[in-house]
């Protein structure tokens, strides 16, 4: 499944990034100055920024999972089901005029505008392994910022006990949300418990490889949580409300037996219907599948392990 056609080969593929973004950015300077076209003529899509950011020491020594990897084997159930579908039909999420609403149990609540938001923090870059509860992974230099550093500035009260995460609803636009056999109540929702937030691992990413976020990916901001599976990493966010109470979940809503609030990455404890104790690291082939042993919160014991501690994590999955 990740071997391409030619017609699927973008100029990506073949072109070494400086080259390629070095010649978009002429591109874009042509289009705008000699032709006299407006910015707002070109999908948004199609224009990856480049990002300034800090590098840091998080996943210093993995070896990254090849970029066109990331960008073209996805979940994104918005866009489709198949993991290509988020990339061939990315142009359907509108992310122009981005605007986050907070919500809930926090001296500060409103609407506010993205890039707003953004200007108030400072990029960094962190390589997280990612691990889907489907047993493959993958490694990706994410660019953005800590939740934590987020979340202070609205100033949460004692009340607020769990976060809620929302993404985008536009069945206008998003033909995953118009699909008759889609199983998933609209939109997409996620959440943690207010100190799983608040540790230094939770990430805010507005881009990787170094490029702001391509729409597959959750464009313009995506939750990352690394000791957690994958599908609590919810993309493309409209919405957070601190709340009282365990917010209900997307994929716990869907399949109660399967997938968990938790969902700690957890190789001892398996899914009803696969182990969970191995996983593929794409890019992996039939000739070179490439399994390896999954380890307890995705490696991050260290950093999140004191979260749970006294709790059975086969009841709490
Ligand atoms: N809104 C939304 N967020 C989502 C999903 C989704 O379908 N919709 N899929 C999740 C799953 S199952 C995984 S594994 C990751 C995949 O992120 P990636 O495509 O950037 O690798 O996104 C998560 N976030
Ligand atoms: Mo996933």
């Amino acid at each position: 499944m990740l071997i391409k056609s030619n017609t699927d080969l973008t100029e990506a593929d073949v072109t070494p990034e400086s080259v390629y973004l070095a010649r978009r950015k002429f591109m874009k300077a042509s289009a705008l100055g000699l032709f006299g076209l407006s910015m707002a003529s070109m999908p948004s899509a199609l224009l990856a920024k480049a990002l300034d950011f800090q590098k840091t020491a998080f996943g210093k020594n993995e070896t990254l999972t090849p970029e066109d990897v990331v960008t073209s084997y996805n979940n994104f159930y918005e866009l489709g089901t198949g993991k290509n579908d988020p990339v061939r039909n990315a142009d359907e999420l509108k992310t122009d005029d981005w605007h986050i609403e907070v919500e809930g149990h926090a001296e500060v609540t409103g609407k506010f505008a993205l890039e707003d938001l953004i200007k108030k923090q400072q990029l960094e870059e962190r390589i997280y392994r990612l691990r889907c509860v489907e047993a493959w992974s993958m490694v990706i230099p994410w660019v953005g910022f800590s939740l934590a550093a987020m979340l202070k500035q609205f100033k949460p009260t004692s009340k607020a006990k769990y976060v809620e995460f929302v993404s985008i609803h536009d069945p206008e636009n998003l033909s995953g949300q118009r699909s008759v056999f889609s199983t998933i109540d609209w939109p997409y929702v996620e959440g943690l418990r207010m100190d799983e937030a608040m540790n230094e691992l939770s990430f805010m990413a507005t881009g990787l490889y170094g490029k702001s976020l391509p729409n597959q990916n959750g464009a313009p901001i995506r939750l990352v949580v690394p000791w957690k599976y994958g599908f609590k990493s919810i993309k493309s966010i409209v919405n957070i409300r601190f709340v009282e109470s365990m917010p209900q979940t997307t994929w716990n809503d869907i399949a109660p037996n399967e997938y968990g609030f938790y969902a700690n990455v957890n190789p001892k404890v398996d899914h009803p219907r696969w182990s969970q104790a191995t996983e593929r690291r794409l890019p992996s082939s039939f000739f070179n599948p490439k399994r390896i042993p999954t380890e307890m919160f995705n490696g991050y014991a260290e950093q999140v392990a004191h979260l749970y501690k006294g709790m059975d994590l086969t009841k709490y999955y």
